[in-house]
């Protein structure tokens, strides 16, 4: 078993989509290992995307993920990062396959309602950023 970030966006989350991408993570076997509700300031949101910066889509990216609360939640499973990779879906919705959460919640290639890490190391990195070990 290992884990991997999963973060529920937050036009998702307006929308009224979080449980729903809840449960479909749930019974794609992943079990939750923790999760909480986050708002992330420019300066986070900036620094946890940083590895975009400079793109075309990097200011939409932070406006977006600024512009309310986000579902940030760590996530177990066999082969976690691969696995919730395929869960997702592509980026592009219009690419997502069919039943992905991608598929079924994005409105856009910005707006597609959930983030995943694309690596363990990264996975290590992005948990770190909004859990520390011990919390209560
Ligand atoms: P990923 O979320 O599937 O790993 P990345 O390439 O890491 O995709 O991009 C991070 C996020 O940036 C995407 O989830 C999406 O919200 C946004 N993004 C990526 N490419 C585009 C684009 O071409 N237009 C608008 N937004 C984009
Ligand atoms: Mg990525």
């Amino acid at each position: 078993m290992n884990q991997t970030l999963a973060i529920i966006k937050p036009h998702a989350v307006a929308s009224g989509n979080a449980g729903k991408i809840i449960a479909h993570l749930e019974n794609s076997g992943f079990s939750i290992q923790a999760i909480r509700l986050a708002v992330l300031n420019r300066e986070k949101a900036a620094t946890f995307y940083s590895v975009h910066e400079g793109k075309p889509f990097y200011e939409e990216l932070v406006e977006l993920m600024t512009s309310g609360p986000v579902i940030p939640m760590v996530l177990e499973a066999d082969a976690a990062v691969e696995k919730l990779r395929g869960v997702i879906g592509a980026t592009d919705p219009a690419e997502a396959a069919e039943g992905t959460v991608r598929n079924l919640y994005a409105e856009s290639k910005g707006r597609n309602a959930i983030h995943a890490s694309d690596s363990d190391e990264n996975a290590q990195v992005e948990i770190g950023f909004f859990f520390s070990p011990n919390e209560c």
